[in-house]
This record gives C-alpha cells, structure tokens and sequence, in this order.
C-alpha cells in the first residue's frame, strides 16, 4: 500500500496513551499507525516532537455583530489563520443574529462571510436571542438538523439575556431536537444594580467592569442555569467558568445528577482583576465577561484542570482592536466602562498557555492535555471524525515541540487585534506543524497554501463523556 503521508517517529499522543510510532495518512484520513511504515508520497521526519490531535477551540467569536459602530477585529481569514498557527484545526465561532434578522437569515449570512476563507475547519452553534414561534418551532429544528447540534443563551446583556422562562422553552427545544445547551451564567439584574451605583460614584473606569461583574454575579446564575436544565432534564455546558465558587455549584449539581459540563479558558488561570486596573486606557485591553478574577481563583480553576471537573478547555477568543474607536476606544468608553466592548483576542495563544502552563509545568498529562483542548471538544459537539488520533479520523494532526522556549509577542500573531493580553509571556512548547486533513497549513509560524478549511454539519452530542 501506498500512502500520501507518512509522519515518522513522534511522540503520539491517542486516547489509549501515549506512544513512540508512524502515522500514515490517505485522502485526508488516518490509515495506519505502526512503529514502522514505508511507501509514501512525503515522509514527514518528526523525531523529538510530539503529534497531538489538532486543536478543537469550540468557543470562538468571528465576524460577530458587536452593536452600531463597534467591529470585530476577526474576518474568517484573519482568525482561522491565527487559529492554525496557535496548533488548532476546528474552531467553533458562535453565530448571533443582526437586529430583526432570523436565526435562518444569520446562518446563511455565516456560511457566505466563511466560504471560501478558512485555513481550518469551522462549526457554528447558534445563538438564541428570541423565543417566538417560528425560531423555537421552526428555524431551531431545521438548523439543529442540518448540523448546528448546539446553542448559546445569555443570562446577561440587554436585547441578549433571556428570562428563566425562555431559557426554559429554548432547553425544551433542545431536549425535543437532542441539542446541547451552552449558557453564560452572569445575573443581569445584579450587574445592571452594581453599574448604575459604580456610575453614579463616579467610578467608572475599566477596572469597575470587573467589580460590577464580582464573583455571586456568575455563582448566582450558574446555580440557576443549572437548576433550569434540571427541571427541563437536559444537558448543559456553563462556558467561560472563572471562579471557585461557580465551579463549587457545577460540583454539587453533578453530585445530584445533573449533566453538567464545565468550561474554562486561558483569561482564568493568568489574568487577574488587577489587569483591568492598568494605567490609563490600558486596563480595557482586559475587560471580557466574566472577569479575570484572583490568583487564589487560578488555584480553584487549575484544581477543575487537574481533577476532571473541566472537560473543556477553549478561548472565548473575541477580538477587538485597542487603538480604534470600532473596538476598545469606542465612543464613550473613556467616559465609562459600559461602553468598552467584552472581549479578548486568544485563538492563537490558548494551546500554547495551557502546553507550557499545564503539560511543561508538570500539571496535566500530555493525554489530558489532548482531551481537554480537542477530544472532549468533539465528542460533546458531535464532530464525530475528529479530536483524536485514531485510524478512521480525520488527519487533523499538530507537530509540537516542547523545548521551544519564545515569549508571545502581538508582532508574532496573525489576529486582526493590535495587541495580545499575553505580551511578554514566556512560552515553552510551540506548535511548528498544523496539519489539516492530510496537508500542512501552517509550518514553523509561517502559513501554508491557501485556505482549504470547511464548515463542518456535527452529529448528536455525546454527553456522557
Ligand atoms: N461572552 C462570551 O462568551 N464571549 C465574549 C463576551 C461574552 O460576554
Ligand atoms: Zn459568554
Ligand atoms: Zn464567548
């Protein structure tokens, strides 16, 4: 037998463990994995790196209507190929429809902004904003069948937050149509209270996103969004998690029963309040929602990360530019924090945090690491061809090599952002080889070949993991 590919000699890193062999890739597919392989088209020589499934990052924001005059810093283009070059092959962008258009119109609207763009394979969950007949009867069920197997409520943001009640209509569509349910839990109510007395203190400074969004805020809500999928009996994932105290609430929940899955991200085990305090302007260059919280918060996420109560690991990567009145400098925003838009840009450096953070530092196995950024990513999104190095799977497969020491610095980054929240962060394990269905896309920090990435329709999620 003849193979196209053949990658030789890694470390590789498959869900029965960690093993010294050859890949061999046909049509885009895994085909063999044996300690020795011969007959291929291109010997790819990997000795002294370790192959990982490609990076799944199923919580990206690209493209995303961000309100009147305020713009994403991420085309498709721009954040697949900085997605490629931080060591993933699938991203899973949210799509969140304009003013008055139907969750129909927006995805459509999604599919032609992506097409033809995409340096890496793409998924869209659904946002639901409105819970009138024709999105929970109509439009829900025939996006959930054509492969949109997931979607995001808010419990936060005016013209977002839906009441207790409709999260409730939208978890029924779920468990009619077997979707799953992924809430941002942070209390609208109490944050609006918090805000309009910060304002009226005169506080209004970045840093005061942070304490108008404190800790029982999101522990709150996350009780709650729990206690809803309960009672409706579904599934659910509590994305962004940045606290002990929300996370404490996912534990007892599981205790009893519920299906809960738990998220976090890169912003919760680095970042602090304190950021937000930064001199100047510079402190809203770190305002996402929920917050960066302690250093005592990183020690509760990071026992989440060794103990197993976080099967995810994603960036919530949503860009915006500093030095630009379309993102963090939008109108008003000097004059309060109300106005600076959430969000931090993190596709490309997610997996290398967690690799030199988690894997180098001793704190997670390369196999944990592997199941947290991809495996579990795929299994509960219903990407049934990909996360894991198996014969049969899609060969979407990253070359890491864990000696390489370099700090993160915005001018080594491919986002459409003018900054990284990381700059000057020492990294030890970079990813030199991004491998998408058979063929490199990315190769020592360089792109390669043109966009050959597609939108992925996913199957049922698995969630029993
Ligand atoms: N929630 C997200 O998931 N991403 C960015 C902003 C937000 O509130
Ligand atoms: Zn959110
Ligand atoms: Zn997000």
């Amino acid at each position: 037998m003849t193979l196209a590919t053949i990658i030789r000699g890694a470390r590789v890193v498959t869900p029965a463990g960690v093993t010294t062999c050859d890949i061999g890739i046909e049509d885009g597919k895994i085909t063999a994995l044996a300690a020795r392989l011969e007959g291929a088209g291109e010997v790819i020589d990997a000795s002294g790196l370790i192959a990982m499934p490609g990076g799944i990052d199923s919580h990206v924001h690209i493209s995303q209507p961000s309100g009147p005059g305020i713009e994403m810093a991420d085309d498709f283009g721009s954040a697949t190929a900085a997605a490629v070059c931080g060591g993933n092959t699938t991203v899973l962008p949210f799509c969140l429809p304009e003013e008055g258009q139907t969750l129909r119109a927006a995805v459509a609207a999604y599919h032609d902004k992506a097409r033809g763009n995409c340096r890496c394979d793409v998924s869209f969950h659904l946002i639901v904003k409105q819970t009138d007949p024709v999105t929970l009867g109509q439009d829900l069920p025939a996006l959930i069948n054509a492969g949109h197997t997931s979607f995001k409520v808010f419990m936060t943001y005016q013209g977002l937050a839906l009441s207790d009640r409709e999260i409730l209509d939208v978890m029924a569509v779920a468990r009619e149509q077997g979707a799953l349910v992924m809430v941002h839990a942070e209390n609208e109510d109490a944050i609006e209270f918090l805000r309009d007395k910060a304002e009226r203190d005169g506080n209004t400074g970045p840093q005061f996103h942070a304490r108008t969004r404190p800790v029982p805020v999101e522990r709150e809500a996350t009780h709650r969004a729990i206690s809803l999928a309960e009672i409706a009996d579904v599934p659910l994932t509590i994305v962004h998690v940045s606290n002990g105290e929300a996370l404490a609430e996912i534990r007892r929940g599981r205790q009893r029963g519920a299906r809960v899955f738990a998220e976090t991200c890169p912003q919760y085990i680095t970042l602090t309040a304190d950021d937000l305090d930064r001199a100047g302007f510079e402190g809203a260059k770190y305002v996402c929602s929920p917050p960066p919280r302690t250093t005592d918060d990183w020690g509760a996420i990071w026992a989440g990360i060794t103990g197993g109560d976080f099967e995810l690991f994603s960036s919530d990567h949503c860009p915006f530019r500093f030095a630009d009145p379309a993102g963090k400098d939008a109108p008003g925003a000097r004059n309060t924090f109300r106005n600076i838009p959430n969000g931090i840009p993190g596709v490309e450096t997610r997996l290398p945090i967690l690799f030199s953070e988690g894997v180098i530092k001793g704190h997670i196995s390369l196999q944990r690491f592997a199941a947290i950024t991809a495996t579990n990513h795929a299994r509960l999104y219903g990407l049934t061809t990909k996360g894991a190095i198996m014969v049969g799977m899609d060969a979407d497969i990253v070359l890491w090599d864990p000696e390489l020491k370099r700090p993160i610095r915005q001018k080594d980054l491919h986002h459409g952002a003018d900054y990284t929240p990381w700059e000057g962060f020492e990294i030890t394990g970079w990813p030199v080889r991004t491998i998408l269905r058979g063929q490199t896309v990315m190769q020592d920090g360089a792109l390669v070949g043109t966009p050959r990435g597609g939108h992925i329709a996913r199957g049922a999620p698995e969630v029993t993991l």
